[in-house]
């Protein structure tokens, strides 16, 4: 063996070792325990970064640890290669999208061979090949003949200058980020998948996913969002205005109602009202990003129109309002600015008037003085700020009363919810009915790099499916851009066809999907990648679901939930079984450089190609396991590399050490001497400790711990007699079994060298021996009253205590002490317990 260590040859010899032996080929093979190991694909943006590395260590040491174990293992890998930054890249540089594409899956490739992931690289699939994205567009025409699917008018961002729809990530502070225009939003006709179907049991099926994290599960039902609440409806004058409400029990508070911009009383008030239009134009203006909304002050103009109270029949005026959503729950809401934060800001703003209806039951405080005495029963209260908070603070409809709502008065919130209900249900005024927050999916784009949508738009007979021969519908990959727009929108050759229903002429719907799409079913398509007769084949129900899922927690709501809807819509296909897609989840946390985000925007980047190369693959992967849990921020520290190279290099030296010292043979079988018994014990206790945390706590950091702490005892450990040798012989073999997973080229080295002809992938994992684990133990006399009673067993060492609980829960000593109190026991340690009873 070599006495120094050096990386690039050891990593090279692995590598082309796995590669000879096709070592990480996945086949089924029923007779065999499976394993699907599963890391989130990385979008091929040109290089590896360091969020990539720790996410594909993470998830190649829990596959190599599981082949341990001696499962059939399938660890994949793939590209998420449609998207924008293909798009925007070809925009600047002049390289058609599909080129600089696929240059960077090579590259990064590259980059992921030479960190010694075990992928089985036979399954390899980029998500922009026709191979792949021909059973999108076919599973797209079985889900629309199924009614999964309609086309509907939608919002987007336009850019007036380029004449082109904008992704929100190309609106930069309202602007197009090529044009510098002012985006505005414009309604065009888009695909949506109907995920609302599914709502009920994707909520539901959360509790079968017990081994996610608890966060992610906490943001996909708030996602989901799932709200009991009641339908009112408040008639005017040619029509009944909707509305949802999850407090019905506050409808007496109601002072006004608001309806969205987009709402088409909005539109009807604004034909005689410019204050009105203007406000609507106004709000076209700015982008669509959900963030944005959220914090934008409220605005809003009132109109000449005015609703009954479905109960009261009093007048209240119509607003339109920035504040109301078009595309939750009925676009329009009753306003209570007593008892909804968002109403009272928007009241408060507009001197609208604010009526109490709940009170709450300790306290029955009046948080505002009263305004107008004489408005008859119901009173009007002025703002007090000092107070007014309690009442957002719970949402709770506990311990609360309803007050100044005539014939409701004293009930609970829960009882005036039913009983107005029940009032209103019986004026065909309202229904209890449930909302979700979640919205249907629109996967309309319209960039150029993508799945071409598998439409045929006819005048006679409106959008047929492509049929299935005439699949796939391929993306044209030889073009050059003019300007922004979608080369598809302004090639005939691409767009110009038949109709497949009455052959006449008709065009191709020119939008592409929405990437998310790809991404919701290559974990499936990775059991069979090859087949080019159907989508899936019976190998999916080898392998589904994932076992192990491991990606960055970035995408706990819209991939995970879109995945876990596919795999509900292929199972209503018939296509895989079970009804979710990943067992197990770990979201995997953030790579920190001077406590921030690595980015290329903060320019704290560091490369994990220029480490490797210094360092080698194995110390960036040590070093990735061991800075932090995986589920934690990891801070880059360039003294931590150093250290984990430093630590293999030790390891090195110790094996070098070891088998340079060839003289003496290496026996076994004797009796062994106490350091040599202690250190037995150390290994498998060692053992014992890393399986677990490897195994089931997925605390990699720790594991590494206990095996540095095994290997510092080694170093300690002088014995060079054959039965010294025979017990360091099978503690560095342990170590470097153990580290296998983590630092697999070194640990293929060292393996050689210890004398052995397998590879260490091939081995199974370490388990501890019970012989080993048992401490020595000595045996001591029990004498009660002076009368001998028994014989116990306690550990060498054991301490005063533990001897004298020892000997008291001896079952022969406990006859004679039962009932009586113990005056005095004395421990002669090695030798007798003697104990005096009353
Ligand atoms: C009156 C009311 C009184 C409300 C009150 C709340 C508190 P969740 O729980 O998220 O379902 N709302 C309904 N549609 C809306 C829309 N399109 N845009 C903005 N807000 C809308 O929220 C339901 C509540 O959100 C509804 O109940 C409604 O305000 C508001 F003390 O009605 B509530
Ligand atoms: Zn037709």
């Amino acid at each position: 063996m070599e006495e120094h260590y050096e990386p690039a040859k050891v990593e090279r010899q692995a590598q082309d070792y796995w590669a000879a032996h096709d070592t990480f080929r996945a086949l089924e093979d029923t007779t065999k325990e499976k394993f699907y190991c599963l890391s989130m694909f990385p979008y091929p943006s040109g290089r590896l970064h360091m969020g990539h590395v720790r996410n594909y260590t993470i998830g190649d040491v829990i596959s190599r640890y599981q082949r341990m174990r001696g499962k059939n293992v399938m660890q994949p890998m793939g590209w998420d290669a449609f998207g924008l930054p293909a798009e925007n890249a070809a925009i600047k540089n002049n390289v058609p999208p599909a080129r600089w594409t696929y240059e960077n899956i090579d590259t990064m490739r590259t980059q992921l061979m030479r960190l010694g992931f075990g992928y089985d690289w036979a399954r390899e699939l980029p998500t922009c090949r026709p191979e792949y994205y021909r059973w999108e567009q076919w599973f797209f025409t079985r889900l629309f003949r199924k009614g999964l699917v309609y086309k509907k008018k939608a919002i987007v961002n336009w850019d007036p200058v380029d004449q082109t729809v904008l992704a929100n990530e190309q609106v930069i502070d309202g602007r197009g980020w090529r044009s510098g225009a002012a985006v505005e939003r414009c309604e065009i006709p888009q695909w949506f998948l109907k995920i609302t179907d599914y709502a009920e049991q994707l909520l539901r099926d959360l509790e079968r996913l017990p081994d996610w994290p608890a966060q992610v599960l906490a943001m996909q039902r708030n996602w989901i969002g799932k709200s009991e609440g009641v339908e009112i409806g408040f008639p005017y004058n040619g029509g009944v205005l909707k509305v949802f409400t999850t407090r019905a029990d506050t409808l007496m508070g109601a002072t006004y109602v608001a309806v969205a911009p987009e709402h088409p009383l909005a539109a009807r008030a604004a034909q005689d009202d410019e204050r009105v239009a203007a406000f609507i134009e106004d709000c076209r203006q700015g982008g669509l990003a959900e963030a944005e909304l959220a914090v934008q002050e409220k605005k809003g103009v009132p109109t000449k129109l005015t609703v009954q109270h479905p109960l009261t029949g009093e007048r209240l005026p119509i607003w339109v309002a920035n504040y109301v959503l078009m595309a939750y729950g009925e676009g329009a809401v009753m306003a209570v600015p007593a008892h909804d934060e968002r109403d009272f800001e928007f009241a408060h703003q507009y001197g609208l008037p604010i009526k109490q209806v709940l009170e709450h039951v300790l306290r029955r405080v009046k948080p505002w003085k009263e305004r107008s005495p004489g408005a008859g029963e119901d009173q009007y209260y002025e703002f007090d700020p000092a107070t007014w908070k309690d009442w957002y603070a719970s949402k709770s409809v506990d311990d609360v009363l309803v007050v100044n709502s005539g014939k409701y008065n004293g009930l609970s919130s829960a009882e005036a919810i039913d009983a107005i209900a029940a009032d209103l249900a019986a004026k065909r005024l309202g229904e209890k009915r449930t909302q979700f927050r979640l919205r249907d999916w629109g996967v309309s784009r319209q960039r150029y790099w993508g799945c071409p949508i598998p439409i045929i738009n006819c005048r006679t007979c409106g959008a047929v499916p492509v049929p299935d021969e005439q699949l796939p519908v391929v993306l044209p990959e030889d073009v050059t851009f003019k300007g922004v727009k979608s080369p598809l929108k302004t090639n005939p050759d691409f767009y110009r066809t038949e109709c497949p229903s009455c052959g006449g002429p008709a065009e191709r719907e020119t939008d592409t999907f929405d990437t998310f799409v790809e991404s919701s079913w290559y974990y499936a398509r990775f059991c069979s990648p090859d087949n080019n007769r159907a989508m899936l084949d019976a190998r999916v129900d080898y392998w589904l679901p994932v076992d192990q899922y491991i990606g960055g927690v970035e995408h706990a709501v819209l991939h995970l939930l879109y995945a876990r809807f596919f795999h509900k819509l292929m199972r209503d296909e018939g296509l895989v079984k079970g009804d979710e897609p990943f067992t197990r989840l770990l979201t995997q946390g953030m790579v920190l450089n001077g406590g921030i985000k690595m980015s290329k925007s903060k320019g704290n980047i560091v490369d994990p190609e220029a480490l490797i190369e210094r360092f080698g693959a194995d110390t960036v992967r040590l070093f990735m396991m061991f800075a932090a849990p995986p589920e934690q921020a990891l801070e880059w520290s360039e003294s931590g590399v150093e250290g984990a190279h430093r630590f293999l290099r030790r390891l090195w030296r110790q094996v070098y050490i070891h088998v340079d010292d060839n003289n003496q043979s290496i026996a076994g079988g004797q009796r062994l001497g106490e350091d040599q018994k202690r250190l037995s014990r150390k290994l498998h206790e060692t053992i014992v400790k890393v399986s677990d945390d490897i195994g089931r706590r997925y605390t990699f950091n720790t594991a590494i711990a206990a095996n540095m702490e095994l290997l510092n005892e080694l170093s300690r450990f002088g014995d060079r007699s054959p039965q010294g040798r025979a017990v360091m012989q099978e503690a560095l073999e342990a170590i470097v079994l153990m580290l296998s997973p983590i630092v697999p080229h070194i640990a293929h080295r060292l393996w050689r060298a210890l004398g052995h002809e397998t590879a260490v992938v091939n081995c199974a994992w370490p388990r501890p021996d019970e012989g080993a684990l048992a401490r020595e133990t000595t045996e001591l006399v029990v004498q009660v009253n002076g009368k001998l009673r028994g014989h116990i067993q306690v550990p060498a060492g054991a301490d005063r205590v533990q001897t004298e609980q020892t000997a008291l829960s001896n079952d022969n000593v406990r006859r004679y002490i039962e009932g009586r109190r113990v005056r005095k026991l004395v421990v002669v340690p090695n030798r007798l317990v003697n104990i005096v009873v009353e």
